[in-house]
């Protein structure tokens, strides 16, 4: 890092993202610190941020947790404030109840306010501000996910040295259903901010281009996007007759469909402990013949309730019994203070307690079902245990959990159910595809795994295997920061800062 008196340190590298990749722990003594959390985006992302000078910009967690600038295991975290009614709007309001809902195809209702919209502007002001407060002259800047897709375009205009990439973890709806949002020009635009935009699909980054024709007019070709500089006056009429001759910059929109940490879930898999778990695992549930799993947070993005109820109904018929088969389903807690994750909980839970009661006998459990969440090892135990992995979403970005079953699953065994609304499932072609709406359909598709034969199976896994281990999370984040580095616009200026 470079610093000169009474200015503050700048970078060379910057990751902005909702949350710092730190989760703060208190011991008994009361003793306050950090550790790094478990995510994806942190393996993808470590070794770069500790190879070159880099920082990260992102809130801790907490509101009201006000902190200056400290290193964590050789990565610079800049923390972001934000206060109690921050929280609700920009997070739990904006964040997580208009454009989660929204981006996933209206499964829930997206709300629509106003204050919601002015609290998501501001927040999205403050981190665009600590980055280029940081930011070295021409340095790069990697903007994350739907919290934060205003970023991208103030820091074109603060910094327009800066090469800017930004990528959307969640889908990109259609131009239908996108164009319900009260404020889709100035996400638009602001998302027209960055040099590379990455999305999961092809079909998210066509969804773009298209909004981005119907709302603006502008010219794209493929993956490429030409947006004029310095006019913004098309925003409202279409107009593009401007744009001939006019100066324009060149934005990429393409799929870089993100992975896993793919080496520590295959040494996870190998350690003997493990292993042994997920044997005494299958001892605790009684031995049966095949193990059923769902691993999700608790969202209704992820079609649990359509899971349990083709469960339910191949009990009810017959078809399967609860002294042959049992379904663990971990729903890790998640966004417990949204009015719709509420609903949720309380409909999953009547419907587990209805299953159980109904079909259930003493010593077999239809379900166990586990709001919790658990460590990573218990994880990797519970795939190596599943019989059968059941990802039922009805809109997933990508689905890391179905890459993290087949990445474990270096004995071959083990059957993969996948729904093609998750974005996995363009390139995991060897699971068994289902349509999580058509209930027949994945009744069908859970007998056929519980009867698959074994050749099958392996044949199946070895080439879901290849597909994932070619394709890790490291190699993600290179694909996309090379793109970044040959798409710059970025026209260095002199700053005086
Ligand atoms: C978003 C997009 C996209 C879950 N419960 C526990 C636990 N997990 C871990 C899983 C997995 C991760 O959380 C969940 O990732 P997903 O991809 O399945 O889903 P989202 O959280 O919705 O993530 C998604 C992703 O961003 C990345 O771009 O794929 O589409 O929605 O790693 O294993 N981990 C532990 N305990 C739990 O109880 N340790």
């Amino acid at each position: 890092a470079s610093q000169s008196k009474d200015e503050p340190e700048t970078y060379d590298f910057i990751v902005v993202a909702n949350r710092l990749p730190v989760d703060s722990v208190t011991d008994e003594a009361g003793n306050q610190s950090w550790r790094m959390s478990p995510g994806g985006l942190v393996a993808a992302l470590e070794p770069l941020m500790k190879s070159t000078d880099g920082a990260w910009v992102g809130w801790p967690g907490a509101a009201d947790v006000v902190l200056e600038p400290f290193e964590h295991e050789n990565i610079r975290m800049v923390p972001i404030a934000l206060d109690e009614g921050e929280v609700e709007r920009y997070y739990e309001g904006f964040s997580n109840d208009t454009l989660w809902p929204l981006y996933h195809d209206v499964i829930a209702q997206p709300s629509y306010h106003r204050e919601w919209w002015e609290t998501y502007v501001a927040v999205n002001r403050r981190f665009a501000d600590a980055a280029a407060r940081i930011a070295d002259q021409g340095a790069t800047v990697w903007v994350h996910d739907y919290q934060l897709q205003l970023v991208p375009g103030m820091l074109r205009e603060s910094r327009p040295d800066l090469t800017i990439g930004f990528f959307n973890h969640i889908p990109f709806p259609a131009y239908g259903i996108f164009s319900q949002l009260p404020w889709r020009q100035q996400i638009i635009s602001g998302l027209l901010g960055a040099d590379v935009i990455g999305f999961q699909r092809v079909a998210d980054a066509g969804n773009f281009t298209r909004a981005v024709r119907r709302l603006f007019g502008y010219e794209t070709k493929g993956t490429r996007v030409w947006v004029p500089v310095g006019d913004s006056s098309d925003a409202t009429t279409g107009d593009r007759s401007h744009i001939r001759g006019a100066p324009v910059r060149r934005v990429i929109a393409r799929a870089y469909p993100i992975s896993i940490d793919v080496t520590s879930y295959v040494e996870l898999a190998q350690k003997p402990e493990v292993q042994a778990r997920a044997r005494e695992i299958r001892e605790e549930l009684g031995n049966p013949k095949t193990i059923m799993l769902g691993v999700d947070r608790l969202d209704y993005t992820k079609g649990i309730g359509h899971r349990l109820k083709a469960f339910g109904e191949l009990l009810a018929e017959g078809r399967l019994d609860v002294q042959d088969v049992t379904l663990v389903q971990v729903a890790s807690p998640s966004r417990e203070r949204v009015a719709s994750y509420m609903q949720l909980r309380d409909e999953i839970e009547l419907t587990v307690g209805r299953i159980n009661g109904d079909y259930g006998s003493i010593g077999h459990t239809a379900i166990n079902y586990l709001h919790q969440g658990y460590p990573r090892e218990e994880m990797v135990a519970l795939y190596l245990a599943a019989d059968v992995m059941l990802v039922t979403a009805l809109r997933d970005g990508m689905n890391l959990v179905a890459k993290e079953y087949v990445a474990t699953r270096a004995d071959l065994g083990g059957v993969l159910v996948l729904s093609e609304f998750a974005g996995a499932s363009d390139d995991l072609r060897q699971a068994l595809l289902i349509n999580p709406h058509d209930i027949e359909g994945v009744k069908d598709a859970v007998m056929r795994a519980i009867d698959m034969p074994v050749a099958e199976k392996r044949r199946r896994m070895r080439a879901l295997r290849k597909r994932v281990l070619e394709n890790d999370v490291i190699k993600w984040s290179r694909v996309f920061l090379e793109e970044l580095k040959h798409s710059t616009t970025a026209h260095p200026v002199s700053h005086d800062h």
